[in-house]
């Protein structure tokens, strides 16, 4: 029998893993009011009023923009309670999560 001492595999020994970061990502589209996007994002995400219009114009204009990033479990309750906002309201808004690289 091996001496467990002297065994351990390199990620035991060596790394301390830190859990995965996910980010909030803001995804245009055609319907939803810009002045309705700022609310949300100031809302939800506790942006000032200029980092809000910066962000919905970013994703306005390419198409998506990241919002922030998170731990997972947060990231994805803040990605849907933003998106439920806009469906409550009749809005398309979506906003979605994936893990950084
Ligand atoms: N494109 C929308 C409009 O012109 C505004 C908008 C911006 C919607 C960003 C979603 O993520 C978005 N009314």
């Amino acid at each position: 029998m091996s001496d467990r001492s002297t065994t351990l595999q390199p990620s035991a020994r060596t790394r301390t893993e830190r859990p995965r970061l996910y980010k909030v990502l803001l995804l245009n589209d055609d319907f939803t009011p810009r002045e309705f996007v700022v609310a949300v994002l100031a809302a939800e995400f506790r942006m000032s009023e200029d980092e809000a219009v910066r962000v919905m114009l970013t994703a306005h204009q390419q198409g998506v923009c990241v919002v922030a990033v998170f731990p997972r479990d947060v990231a994805e309750t803040k990605a849907t309670r933003a998106t439920e906002a806009g469906r409550a309201n009749g809005f398309p808004l979506r906003f979605e999560t994936e893990p950084e690289t």
